[in-house]
């Protein structure tokens, strides 16, 4: 494995990260977050953790040694009760609003930069095979756009045996790889590209990366869960999947619940202002939601047509 292309955040400018992320697809720029922020969030997601019993009984939380009798992954009822939780910290959703943060997205997408309001955390489990995300593009996920960036950062120094995320460059000259099936995952050793990137990724680093580059986390081989958070970036003045904005499934998640216990309004629904256009637009959405193949289809599009009527009054009118 290649070691990562780095840049230091003394020579960050629009030029550098351009020519970066066509040449490789990705950028790793150093130390360039705010440790203290960090710590902050970090902190507030090991309570949570703590609380729910992932932590080894008995160990001190700060060192978030896990507890493998409660290993488990996005598919689980537990992991998501925990990871709503999570989700619904405005420290989390603060996070990609940071100036810093925006300055640097900025210089790649242009003044116009739509955050997107979803960002994820990872909070993956040590030797726990469904917790592996394997390789993909986020593209296949996140749509739109392909000129939409994830930024990935650990909220701890990543050394390999943590499972950082490691980089397939020049992935994203090759357009939309095959998956296997609907997993999303492209099968190993089908991935085009030109060699993986990898190594420790430490806190306050920023992994900026193309919706169409591949990558994939290194298996957790410690005793430690990691704990990151993946946050997308755009022009806003490009097409947007309207699901990047609402919650597209059945369950319990919504706006209203996220934001129900946060002490100010500054953050909330901040993208509703901005002169957006959704691909596929509400009249392809209502499309999708009589024509698609799959049943499942039909019913997730609907929910984001009621919910984007509902949540975006501006954009449904
Ligand atoms: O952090 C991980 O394990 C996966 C993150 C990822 O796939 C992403 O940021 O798109």
């Amino acid at each position: 494995m290649k070691p990562f292309h780095e840049i230091d955040r003394t020579s960050l400018d629009s030029t550098s990260l351009r020519e970066q992320i066509d040449a490789y697809g990705y950028v790793l720029v150093r130390n360039l977050l705010p440790q203290e922020i960090l710590q902050v969030l970090s902190r507030e997601i090991i309570s949570i953790l703590h609380t729910a019993g992932w932590l080894l009984p008995g160990s001190n939380p700060s060192d978030r040694i896990a507890n493998p009798n409660a290993a488990c992954a996005d598919d689980d009822p537990a992991y998501k009760d925990v990871y709503d939780q999570v989700f619904s910290l405005p420290s989390f959703h603060a996070l990609p609003h940071l100036p810093l943060m925006q300055r640097v997205m900025k210089q790649l997408v242009g003044e116009e930069l739509l955050i997107h309001p979803k960002s994820a955390a990872r909070l993956i489990f040590p030797n726990f095979g469904p917790g592996i995300i394997h390789a993909h593009q986020d593209h296949t996920a996140v749509a739109g756009d392909t000129e939409t960036f994830t930024a990935w950062l650990p909220l701890h120094d990543c050394p390999p045996d943590l499972g950082p995320l490691r980089i397939l460059e020049g992935s994203h000259r090759y357009g939309l790889q095959p998956t296997a099936g609907r997993t999303g995952y492209i099968t190993p050793g089908t991935e085009r590209g030109s060699g993986w990137a990898g190594g420790a990724i430490h806190c306050g680093d920023l992994l900026i990366f193309h919706s169409l580059t591949v990558h994939e986390a290194a298996p957790n081989r410690s005793s430690q869960l990691r704990v990151s958070l993946d946050c997308r970036f755009q022009s806003y003045l490009r097409p947007v999947n309207p699901g990047v904005l609402v919650f597209t499934g059945s369950g319990r998640r919504s706006w209203e619940r996220t934001y129900s216990l946060w002490p100010t309004d500054d953050l909330k629904y901040y993208w509703r202002s901005l002169p957006l256009e959704l691909r596929p637009s509400l009249k392809e959405l209502s499309e999708l939601a009589r024509n698609s193949e799959r049943p499942e289809m039909r019913e997730r599009y609907a929910r984001m047509l009621t919910r984007i009527e509902a949540e975006m009054p501006l954009i449904a009118t």
